[in-house]
């Protein structure tokens, strides 16, 4: 179906952008704040790009103000970001210099029409429950993050209606806990799974005390979803695809949306002895929340092949289920025998070799609805790249906007389809840290004036994208329509 003549979004439909608060506020050790696991681990040597990290970052947390004058004159219908744990609740206890912090931001955007959408958790644990209980692998942690939930959800729930559980709880798990990348620096699949666990049973639990102490609120996890295709019409490479699609996407979507882990993967983990403990409990715990909406972040997809034949001839496996046939004991990685990624030759990639598929978002937003039948909120999307100042201190970031052109045409497309969305957050509002890219890799509709290594002034500058969107936004998307 396509939507030539016709683009219509929902009326009310929330036009937004989204932040983070490590990669935006700075002020990392002031207003009572104390450090996070990204504070500490962006000072391991070589972990992050250049050693960039947090500590000024855009300045947000002086110059919310200014950002939020911006946001107005952008036509900005809602603004994501998310709260600092580790300054709402230092080390344990109510920091209401945080708090404070945060009731003039969401203050601010409301007096300037911009609904506010709260993340409460986008990767930056206070560092004092990773060295006291381990994180996320301990059940200790999911009692703080409910503790600090309580705390914002009485102090704001009066003025904030959506809120975020876990920003891509699929990345930071797998980032963190199996590629050393992120903190808390592991790289144990074991572990990673255990981990995983836990954070569904605090994704879960935060959930419906949302729904008990907020009934009017609607609460749901950002999940980043990419959808995987086949190489080819080969019924392996199908079968290959499938897979992936469960190993990356409904892995988490399934417990988000039904409670239950596909049996499939637990089949596999199993068999890899990568098995968690899952409690009769912790079933009851996942099947009793149901998220309000799904908040998708859509950067790209992926394609697979089936293993190769060296790896299917080696095991004998051609044309069977290779788990069922599998040595006894050996420790591959689960999807190593299950599918092989490749890139796909008909998708053009950013500065940075992320696929630009803007026709995946369509795809994958028609999936899961059909699948989850939720809601969906798209809590971000958006586009890295270099961008340069012309010699009169402008960003001509055309790439940017026909990024965003092409997504939301797709967009348009999901909802004529009939997927109800109910937002849009582009990423991002201002330039931003990127966690492992530093400062250079841009994705804001305002430039903001830093580099890695210089702090310089962090001054504001409008991009021509910013425009675009703000023109975009008054006609709620009609504009789509006339630039086609
Ligand atoms: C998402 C994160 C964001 C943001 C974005 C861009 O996964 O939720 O916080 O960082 O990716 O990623 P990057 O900065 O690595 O380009």
């Amino acid at each position: 179906m396509n939507t030539e003549n016709a683009i219509q979004f929902p009326e009310g439909f929330l036009w937004g952008a989204a932040s983070a608060a490590y990669q935006v506020e700075g002020a990392s050790a002031e207003g009572g704040k104390a450090p996070s696991i990204w504070d500490n681990f962006s000072q391991l040597p070589g972990k992050t790009k250049n050693g960039t990290d947090g500590k000024v970052a855009v300045d947000h947390y002086h110059r919310f103000r200014e950002d939020i004058q911006l946001m107005a004159k952008m036509n900005l219908k809602t603004y994501r970001f998310s709260l600092a744990w580790s300054r709402v609740l230092p080390n344990g206890e109510v920091n209401q210099e945080g708090l404070d912090f945060y009731g003039a931001l969401i203050d601010e955007l409301i007096a300037n029409g911009i609904e506010p959408v709260v993340t409460l958790y986008h990767w930056d644990l206070p560092q004092a429950l990773q060295d006291e209980y381990g994180g996320w692998e301990s059940r200790e942690t999911i009692q703080a993050f409910l503790k600090y939930a309580e705390v914002v959800f009485k102090e704001f729930g009066d003025r904030v209606r959506y809120w975020v559980t876990f920003n891509e709880q699929n990345v930071f798990t797998s980032l963190g806990y199996r590629w050393a990348s992120h903190p808390p620096n592991v790289s144990d699949m074991k572990r990673m799974y255990q981990a995983n666990h836990l954070v569904n049973l605090a994704n879960a639990e935060v959930i419906s005390l949302c729904h008990r102490l907020l009934p009017d609120a609607l609460i749901g996890p950002s999940f980043g979803y990419g959808e995987v295709v086949p190489e080819t019409c080969h019924p392996q490479d199908v079968v290959a695809a499938m897979d992936a699609n469960l190993f990356n996407n409904d892995w988490w979507l399934e417990v988000y949306c039904r409670g239950t882990y596909p049996q499939r993967i637990m089949n596999v983990l199993k068999q890899l002895d990568l098995d968690f403990e899952v409690t009769a409990a912790d079933t009851a715990t996942l099947k009793a929340a149901k998220p309000d909406f799904l908040g998708i972040n859509y950067y790209h997809g992926g394609t697979v092949r089936r293993p190769s034949a060296t790896v299917m001839n080696e095991k004998n496996l051609e044309m069977t289920d290779p788990y069922l046939m599998a040595a006894d004991g050996q420790k591959e990685t689960p999807e190593h025998l299950l599918f092989q990624s490749v890139s796909n030759p008909y998708l053009a990639k950013t500065d940075w070799g992320w696929e630009i598929d803007p026709v995946g978002l369509q795809i994958a937003l028609r999936n899961v609805y059909e699948k989850y039948q939720l809601p969906i909120f798209i809590t971000e999307n958006g586009l890295g790249a270099f961008d340069t100042l012309t010699s009169t201190d402008e960003i001509d970031d055309d790439y940017r906007i026909t990024f965003y052109r092409e997504h939301l045409l797709e967009l348009a497309n999901a909802i004529a389809c009939g997927v109800p969305v109910i937002g849009y957050c582009a990423w991002s509002f201002t330039d931003l840290l990127s966690w492992l890219n530093g400062y250079e890799k841009r994705y804001g509709f305002v430039y903001v004036d830093r580099t890695d290594e210089d702090v310089r002034e962090l001054k504001r500058i409008p991009k021509k994208s910013y425009f675009w969107y703000r023109d975009l936004i008054a006609k709620n998307g009609q504009q789509l329509t006339e630039e086609k």
